[in-house]
């Protein structure tokens, strides 16, 4: 059962849910935090809200692909773990040119994960949205990564796709600049649904697959396992929390397991598509940031 956000003709923002025989059903709350209050008011799971709701209502006419997606949630704060993989570690001493006993071979074999605020609402973009890249950095890539929705107490109520766009070289010089290499405008894009956690059996089995193209043409691959990452989500939130409160609907990344070729850096006009098994596909074009214009809204 996924949850979903569009835009109808009359411009209004629409909660949604999909269902696994791709059934789309229009839900009365306007927002995934409605849906969170609701389930909290009876005492409920968001996926029986949902299903009572649903039972004697007809679907839309509408299949997924006709509908224009927003991202969908708008977070007050997403967070970002970090070096939660083998390749993100490798990848990041490569780019800060060293080689042994390094802060990344440290905080990958840590008990502290890391943890960094990764974007705000304002910054958040969903969908065919365009992600920025800055005017500042030579070498820039996205991070495909999973995305734990969490509520104010901690419980990871689904999964969506995050994608985590960073500045290399602004990192590789200097980790002191890891704010600079992770957020600046629409440098965070997460969608296109919310799989609930109640109705995934595996969620460290889900394959991962990030596709960039330039002129329509594929240029760069790869692939990876949610298998692979070295921590449990329960552990990544449980530092998230600590001593921290955070809002019901905070977004949490758990890190990147795709880089590419180290010769790779995005340019204007790349498509970035994201894919998580059982979530689906995350598309966003590439702008420079200085392109998209002051003031331009998220879902624009
Ligand atoms: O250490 C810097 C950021 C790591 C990160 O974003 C990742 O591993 O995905
Ligand atoms: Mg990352």
């Amino acid at each position: 059962m996924r949850i979903i956000r569009f835009k109808k003709e009359s411009n209004v923002e629409q909660l949604a849910v999909v269902t696994n025989g791709n059934n789309i059903f229009e839900l009365k709350v306007d927002s995934f935090q409605d849906l969170i209050t609701e389930a909290e008011k009876h005492n409920k799971s968001c996926s029986q809200i949902i299903e009572e709701e649903i039972m004697n209502k007809q679907s839309i006419p509408q299949e997924l692909s006709e509908l224009e997606l927003l991202a969908p949630i708008v977070s007050d704060e997403v967070w970002a773990a970090g070096v939660t993989y083998l390749k993100s570690k490798e990848a990041r001493n490569r780019e800060a040119k060293v080689q042994t006993n390094s802060f990344y071979d440290k905080v990958y074999d840590a008990e502290r994960p890391e943890i960094f605020l990764k974007s705000t609402a304002r910054r958040l973009i969903g969908p065919d949205t365009p992600v920025g890249i800055r005017a500042d950095s030579n070498w820039q890539i996205p991070e495909p990564e999973l995305a734990l929705v969490v509520k104010a107490d901690g419980e990871i109520l689904g999964y969506t796709i995050g994608n985590d766009m960073s500045s290399r070289d602004i990192e590789g010089e200097n980790p002191l600049y890891l704010p600079q290499a992770k957020m600046w405008k629409h440098s965070c894009s997460i969608g296109p649904a919310i799989l609930l956690a109640d109705t995934i059996d595996d969620p460290y089995n889900l394959e991962i697959e990030c596709r960039i193209y330039r002129k329509g043409i594929l240029i760069s691959k790869g692939n990876a396992n949610t298998s692979m990452l070295k921590r449990s989500y329960n552990e990544l939130v449980s530092y998230l929390i600590k001593d921290n409160d955070i809002v019901d609907g905070t977004t949490l990344l758990t890190g990147t397991c795709i880089i590419p070729d180290d010769s790779f850096t995005l340019e204007e006009g790349d498509v970035i598509e994201i894919e998580i098994e059982s979530i689906g596909v995350l598309r966003n074009p590439v702008k420079l940031a200085s392109n998209i214009f002051k003031g331009e809204l998220i879902n624009e």
